[in-house]
C-alpha cells in the first residue's frame, strides 16, 4: 500500500523545525515552514540555510528543489501542524527562571484560524508539564466549534546539535497524545522518517520525560563539576580520578568543564523546579552547582594572576561546546566577558569557529594568543585546541577546564 502523504505546517524554522520540515518534505509530504523571521524565510525558499548544522544545507536544498518544502511568514490550512518554537525564561513573581510560553502561545494563536476538524496539532518545543493542554485550550477557545474535533500531541525533540539529522532518524521518539486518535495519527506521521521505536504515552508524561532527560544530564555534569572543585582543593587530578572510577562496571561519570551551556540543559531543569519548587531539590542544586562553575574559574584565574603585574590572559573557546558555532548560554562566553570587565589582566580571546562580527570584542589568532599569553585558559575542547603541542605552552600558566592539554 502506498504510504499516505499529507500537508504539514511547521511553525518555527530553527534548529528543530527546519530539519523536521525538510525531512518530512523529502519523504513526500507537502510542507509549509512558517517563521516570523522574513530573512530566514527568504533564505530557505532559495534553498539555503540560516543556521549551522552538518548536512542540513543539502537536505534543505533537496527538499526545496523537490517542490515539497516552501517557507512563509503566514500559516495555511493543512492536515498536521507542528509547533517548534523556543520556550525561554521570563521573570515571574520574583522567579527569574520561570518558563516563558509567549512564543508557544503566539504560534498557537497564529495557526488557530487555519485548523480544521480532524487535524493533528503537535507540540515539539520542550515545555513545562501541561503545555499541550494549554495549546488545546487556546485553540478550543478561539474555535469553539472545533471542541473535541482536533487532536493534540506532544512529541518532544531529542536531537543533539551537531548530529541532528542522524538523531532525527535514529533516536526513539516519545509521543504523548491527549487522545487515542492523536496517538494513532502522530505515530503514523513520525514513522515516515523515524527508524527508532515510537513510544506512546499521555501528553503530561511526555512533557516531563523530555525535561527529565536533560535534568538527568545536568545533575550528572554537576557531579563531575563538583568533583573538579573537590579534586582541586585536594591537589588531585580530576581527570585521572574520573578515568579510574569509570573503570568500575557500574560507574560512568561525565566530564567537568567551565559550566553548562546551550539552550536546553541549562534551561529545562528550571521548568521542573518551577512546577515543583519544594520537591525538586537535587535538580535545583545541580543547576546552582553548574552555574557556579564559571565564577570558580574566574577565581582560579585571579589567584594565578597574582604573580604577574598585568598578565595577558589567553582565552581559548567561546561556544557552549566543542566544534560548533553556537554561543547560547555559553559559560565560556560569560567567563571571557567577566574577565574583560575585571581588572585581572589583559584578555585575548580566540575561537576558530566564531565569526568576528558575532562578538563585541576582537578575536585573535590561536598562534598569537599562545605566543603572548602569560595565562592560557582553555574553555572549549575544539579540535584545533587538541592539537596544541604541550611543549609550546610548558612555560605558561595553563588553566585547562576541559582537561585536554595534559
Ligand atoms: N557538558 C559537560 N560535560 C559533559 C557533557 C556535556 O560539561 O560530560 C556540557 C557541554 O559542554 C555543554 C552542555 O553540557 O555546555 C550541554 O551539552 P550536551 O552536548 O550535553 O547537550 P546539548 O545541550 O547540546 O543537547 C541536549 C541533549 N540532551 C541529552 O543529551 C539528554 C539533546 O539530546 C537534546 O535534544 C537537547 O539537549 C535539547 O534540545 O533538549
Amino acid at each position: 500500500m502506498a504510504r499516505e502523504t499529507q500537508k504539514i505546517v511547521v511553525v518555527g524554522l530553527g534548529y528543530i523545525g527546519l530539519p523536521t520540515a525538510s525531512m518530512l518534505a523529502t519523504k513526500g509530504h507537502t510542507v509549509l515552514g512558517v517563521d516570523v523571521n522574513e530573512a530566514a524565510v527568504n533564505t530557505i525558499n532559495s534553498g539555503r540555510i540560516h543556521i549551522i548544522e552538518p548536512d542540513l544545507d543539502i537536505l534543505v536544498r533537496s527538499a526545496v528543489n523537490s517542490g515539497n518544502l516552501r517557507a512563509s511568514t503566514v500559516p495555511e490550512e493543512g492536515d498536521t501542524f507542528i509547533l517548534a518554537v523556543p520556550t525561554p525564561f521570563k521573570e515571574e513573581n520574583g522567579n527569574p527562571k520561570a518558563p516563558d510560553l509567549s512564543y508557544v502561545e503566539t504560534a498557537t494563536r497564529a495557526i488557530a484560524p487555519y485548523v480544521r476538524e480532524d487535524n493533528l496539532v503537535i507540540l515539539e518545543s520542550t515545555s513545562p508539564v501541561g503545555t499541550t493542554q494549554f495549546i488545546q485550550q487556546i485553540i478550543e477557545s478561539m474555535r469553539p466549534e472545533l471542541k473535541g474535533k482536533v487532536h493534540f500531541a506532544h512529541c518532544p525533540e531529542r536531537v543533539l546539535p551537531g548530529h541532528i539529522l542522524r538523531e532525527l532518524v535514529d533516536n526513539d521518539r516519545i509521543i504523548g497524545g491527549t487522545s487515542k486518535m492523536a496517538l494513532t495519527k502522530a505515530k503514523a506521521l513520525y514513522k515516515t522518517f523515524c527508524n527508532g521505536a515510537i513510544l506512546e504515552t499521555d501528553s503530561r508524561t511526555a512533557e516531563l520525560s523530555k525535561l527529565v532527560e536533560n535534568s538527568f544530564r545536568d545533575v550528572n555534569i554537576a557531579f563531575a563539576n563538583e568533583l573538579s572543585v573537590v579534586c582541586d582543593r585536594l591537589g588531585i587530578s580530576v581527570w585521572e580520578t574520573i578515568g579510574l572510577a569509570n573503570r568500575h562496571p557500574r560507574v560512568n561519570i561525565l566530564q567537568p568543564g567551565p559550566g553548562v551551556g546551550g539552550h536546553c540543559i541549562a534551561v529545562d531543569p528550571w521548568f521542573i523546579v518551577a512546577s515543583a519548587p519544594d520537591e525538586a531539590r537535587l535538580i535545583r542544586t545541580a543547576r546552582e552547582v553548574n552555574d557556579a562553575k564559571p565564577h570558580w574559574v574566574i577565581e582560579k584565574v585571579r589567584a594565578k594572576a597574582e604573580r604577574f603585574r598585568t598578565p595577558v590572559i589567553g582565552c581559548l573557546g567561546l561556544t557552549f561546546k566543542a566544534n560548533i558555532d553556537d554561543m547560547r548560554e555559553s559559560p565560556s562566553m560569560d567567563i571571557v566577558q567577566m574577565l574583560m570587565a575585571s581588572n585581572i589582566g589583559t584578555v585575548m580571546a580566540c575561537d576558530p569557529n566564531v565569526a568576528a562580527e558575532k562578538v563585541p570584542f576582537p578575536l585573535h589568532d590561536l598562534k598569537d594568543v599562545i605566543r603572548q599569553a602569560d595565562i592560557l585558559l582553555l574553555l572549549v575542547d575544539h579540535e584545533e585546541f587538541l592539537e596544541i603541542d604541550p611543549q609550546i605552552v610548558k612555560d605558561k600558566v595553563v588553566i585547562d577546564t576541559k582537561g585536554v592539554l595534559r
